[in-house]
């Protein structure tokens, strides 16, 4: 035992404040953290902060032509440098794989189910991905999403589809769309996991990197805040996205690119299986690499690297291009 500054012990009068987006669903990431930490720690004092993103006010623009890495996350991160909040609460998978300067990942939380769902106009409750009749109006803004289901599906049209999530549905049941792509995990928080009408299998569709976990940034020097965050680090999570965003960073992809992904570990060794499509959804480089969990980093960049080779970079370097003329 060392009698150094201990989270329960020194200093344990400094009130902890957590950044938030103000969206219902962060909210309801944000305070599951506070409440974790206060079972964790009853004799500290969590108080959460919200703060607005240019990813919430920005809501009339397509968002793989916003193009910006960081649109969820960078006043949050301002607001942790400047000292006004202590930490922050992010879906892990709108993290950039880049922090800035300062900041470092403190935690990844237990992930729930990672994959994306179909969720269905009521008309269509009888129907699945493989039974949607041809010209079906599908909503997605997620290229990741529409580049894989275009490959398997050609016959389904995919529309551009803004807002949080009662929005989203709200437009779906008002037959804007016949059907909506959406992650099963945000739905659940939400308590609307009873609109997940299909699972959609890793076969089809690869999820995002980090996507169905929590990610806590923080400061690279508060050694307090650090260790009480250890209290929600969840290893086996923290190994897999780890691996995925190693891969991620490795292709350059920010956010909004046609890259997907999936893990599993069985008996320490970790899979990762990725995929990058091409928007048309016409080429799907995709493979997998399995290795010891110790060496999740190494993992994802050799996977970032085997699919170069298979033609990978070239895809990226045209999505690129194409955003850009926007
Ligand atoms: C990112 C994407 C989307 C969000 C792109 C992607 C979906 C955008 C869309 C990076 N962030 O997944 O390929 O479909 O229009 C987002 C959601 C969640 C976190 C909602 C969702 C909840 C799930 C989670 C938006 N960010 O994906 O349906 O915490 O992983």
């Amino acid at each position: 035992m060392t009698l150094t500054a201990s989270p329960e012990t020194a200093s344990s009068t400094r009130i902890i404040r957590i950044g938030s987006r103000k969206s219902q669903l962060a909210l309801v990431q944000t305070h599951w953290v506070q409440a974790e930490l206060q079972k964790a720690f009853p004799n500290r004092t969590f108080e959460v902060h919200t703060m607005s993103t240019q990813g919430d006010k920005i809501l009339d623009v397509a968002l793989a032509k916003i193009g910006d890495k960081g649109l969820f996350t960078k006043e949050l991160e301002v607001g942790m440098l400047a000292g006004e909040i202590d930490f922050a609460v992010h879906s892990l998978k709108d993290l950039p794989t880049r922090l800035p300067e300062g900041l470092v990942l403190g935690c990844v939380t237990e992930r729930e189910n990672p994959a994306d769902a179909l969720v269905v106009h009521p008309q269509h409750r009888d129907k699945q991905l493989d039974t949607l009749p041809a010209g079906a109006v599908v909503g997605t803004s997620s290229l990741r999403r529409l580049a894989q289901l275009r490959h398997y599906y050609p016959h389904l049209v995919f529309k551009d589809v803004r807002g949080n999530l009662n929005t989203r549905l709200a437009k779906l049941d008002a037959g804007e769309y016949d059907a909506l792509i959406l992650a099963v995990a945000g739905l659940q928080r939400l308590g609307m996991g009873d609109r997940v009408h299909q699972v959609i299998p890793a076969e089809v569709s690869l999820h995002a990197v980090g996507q169905g976990a929590l990610g806590i940034e923080c400061r690279a020097d508060d050694e307090e805040v650090l260790e009480l965050l250890q209290a929600l680090q969840h290893p086996e999570t923290a190994a897999r996205c780890y691996a995925e965003r190693a891969f991620l960073r490795d292709l350059e992809g920010g956010c909004q690119v046609p890259i997907g992904v999936d893990t599993t570990i069985t008996d320490n060794t970790l899979t990762l299986k990725g995929v990058v499509a091409s928007l048309d959804g016409q080429t799907l480089v995709k493979d997998s690499v399995s290795g010891p969990v110790s060496e999740a980093e190494s993992l994802g960049t050799a996977l970032a690297q085997k699919l170069r080779q298979q033609g990978a970079q070239s895809i990226l370097d045209e999505i690129f291009a194409t955003l850009e003329r926007g």
